[in-house]
């Protein structure tokens, strides 16, 4: 059995380049798996099911393709794009997971998530998250023209890019006492997520002494990156990106 775990590859019309490497890796390295989990900000943003931009389709096409070779899809949102709905997953074929979904993986409890919701010190992100997640918001925001959610979504982003000049590396890391917490609550000892593009195995000691793991995945730029699981085998694996796809 093997599962392979993305996140963070933010693709979007300026990066033709990455898209082309992901319908690459779903045509070559996810064809032998038989489970492929996307942990969040597979876009740059998204503002709605609705958009079918040819980025969109290109997209759907691709995992649906994967999906109807019997390669089973999970999705979990990122701090990009939460707005990923039900009509995108059943197009795509993929099952859309809780913010933290457990599961048994290497014969660990396991759990897989964006990785922004660790990352509690940034309170001015904690803030725009809660605020974001608001049900009315985001009808309001889905009722918009299309080409009014892009200048606010492309606003955020600018917002964000500026937000984190002022900030602290740290500061947009995980909170240790999050990650152990987050553990403890579900009694789990491995966890899987990115956000944080800081790709990396780290052992963490929980309360009670017992060791666990937090695998990081990296994101998509000049290199991709996935995580392979197979039986009790754990990968992360990383390889250049082709700029001339
Ligand atoms: O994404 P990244 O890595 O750059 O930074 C994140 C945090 N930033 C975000 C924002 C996203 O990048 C943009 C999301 C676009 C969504 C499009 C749909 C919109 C739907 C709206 C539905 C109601 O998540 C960043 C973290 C960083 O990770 C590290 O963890 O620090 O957090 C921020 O920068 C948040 C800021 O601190 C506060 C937000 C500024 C918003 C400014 C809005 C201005 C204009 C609004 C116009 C209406
Ligand atoms: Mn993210």
């Amino acid at each position: 059995m093997t599962k392979l775990f993305i996140a963070d590859l933010h693709l979007s019309e300026s990066r033709p380049d990455l898209t082309q490497a992901f319908i690459r890796f779903l045509e070559t390295d996810a064809r032998t798996a038989d489970e492929l989990y996307i942990l969040g900000d597979l876009f740059e943003f998204w503002i709605g099911d609705d958009e079918q931009s040819p980025l969109q389709q290109q997209v759907t096409k691709a995992l649906r393709t994967l999906a109807d070779h019997g390669c089973q899809l999970f999705y979990s949102h990122g701090n990009r794009d939460f707005m990923i709905g039900r009509r995108f997953a059943r197009e795509c074929g993929m099952t859309l997971l809780p913010p933290i979904y457990a599961c048994e993986l290497a014969g660990e409890k396991a759990l897989l998530l964006h990785g922004d919701q660790l990352c509690t010190d940034d309170e001015a992100y904690q803030r725009f998250r809660r605020i974001t997640s608001w049900p009315w918001l985001q009808w309001i925001f889905l009722h918009l023209p299309l080409s009014r959610r892009v200048k606010i979504a492309q606003k955020i982003r600018q917002g964000s890019h500026k937000g984190k000049q002022q900030k602290s590396r740290s500061i947009m890391d995980v909170t240790p006492q999050s990650v152990i917490t987050c553990f403890e609550q579900h009694k789990a000892t491995l966890m899987i997520h990115g956000h944080t593009h800081r790709p990396h195995i780290h052992p963490v000691t929980l309360s009670n002494q017992q060791q666990a793991r937090r695998i990081v995945l990296g994101d998509w730029d000049t290199d991709l990156w996935y995580l392979k699981i197979d039986d009790r085998d754990i990968n992360l694996l990383s390889r250049p990106i082709d700029p001339a796809l």
